[in-house]
């Protein structure tokens, strides 16, 4: 556990690898305000499709899901830390099975934030999905006032329950899909796909006893995804964790960069 803090480019972070939930980054704080109590990537699934299994498969699992844990087993190499200009990232190579991964978190002056996931080329075969899953904890200028809204419709809409938020093709005037505000300073952390990225986001409410290997939902863990993953407790006024869950074709260019673009404004900077 790296107990000493990264201070750059306006952020102050922890950073830690996990057994089975990538690099995890914790107590993030941007111009002295708090940010993200909890980031981290639990799971990369993958399924793959049957008919594209060959005869020397001999899985019970036709299509998966598979998960893949990303952690201290399966690391490559070191954690290692770069700066670039107006900013640093963090970046730590997986190696799983015939699967490789680069786990990003960059970190920008301007109050982005970019946990990403290089999706290396590999595989069994050709028809595959990956499935990235980063969950967030945020608290925005602390845990408290905070409420997670979905654009839809032409405006910011209060997401008031436990739910699955996809992404289409609308976005806010500034371009964003989900946002996460704090209602005390009016700061907000705002999340969109990369482009071309299919993408979806789950507002679950935190629940004591979430540990690693997180399941996004610990009662319900005989159901798929997605419907496994939300129920419907009502959020406002709780605490929430969101699942930024990203789908790869394996007929995309590969290597592939998953992950959101996530903007903190509100704090200052821009
Ligand atoms: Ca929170
Ligand atoms: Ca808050």
């Amino acid at each position: 556990m790296n107990v000493t803090p990264i201070q750059e480019a306006n952020w102050t972070v922890f950073a830690a690898m996990t057994e089975s939930a990538g690099l995890k980054i914790f107590l993030a704080d941007y111009r002295g305000r708090r940010v993200l109590w909890e980031g981290s990537l639990p799971y990369v699934t993958i399924d793959h499709q049957r008919q594209d299994v060959g005869p020397e498969d001999t899985s019970a699992e036709g299509h998966g899901p598979w998960w893949s844990p990303l952690g201290a087993r399966s690391l490559f190499g070191d954690v290692r830390k770069a700066s670039f200009r107006g900013g640093f990232e963090l970046a730590c190579d997986f190696a799983t099975g015939p699967y490789r991964y680069t786990q990003l978190w960059r970190f920008h002056e301007d109050g982005r934030l970019s946990p990403w996931l290089v999706i290396h080329a590999g595989g069994v075969h050709e028809a595959h999905t990956y499935h990235p899953h980063w969950r967030f904890d945020f608290d925005v200028d602390g845990a408290l006032d905070d409420a997670v809204e979905y654009w839809d419709g032409g405006r910011w809409t209060r997401i008031a329950e436990e739910g699955w938020f996809t992404a289409t093709a609308d976005r806010s005037p500034e371009g964003y899909v989900w946002r996460q505000i704090d209602f005390g300073s009016g700061a907000s952390v705002n999340i969109r796909p990369q482009h071309r990225e299919d993408a979806e986001v789950f507002a679950i409410r935190y629940r004591e006893g979430e540990w690693p290997p997180f399941t996004p939902r610990a009662a319900a863990g005989d159901q798929t995804f997605p419907a496994g993953y939300a129920g419907a407790e009502p959020i406002d006024d709780e605490d929430v964790t969101l699942w930024y869950v990203a789908h790869v074709h394996r007929n995309d260019a590969f290597p592939f960069t998953a992950g959101p673009w996530i903007h903190v404004e509100g704090f200052g900077g821009r």
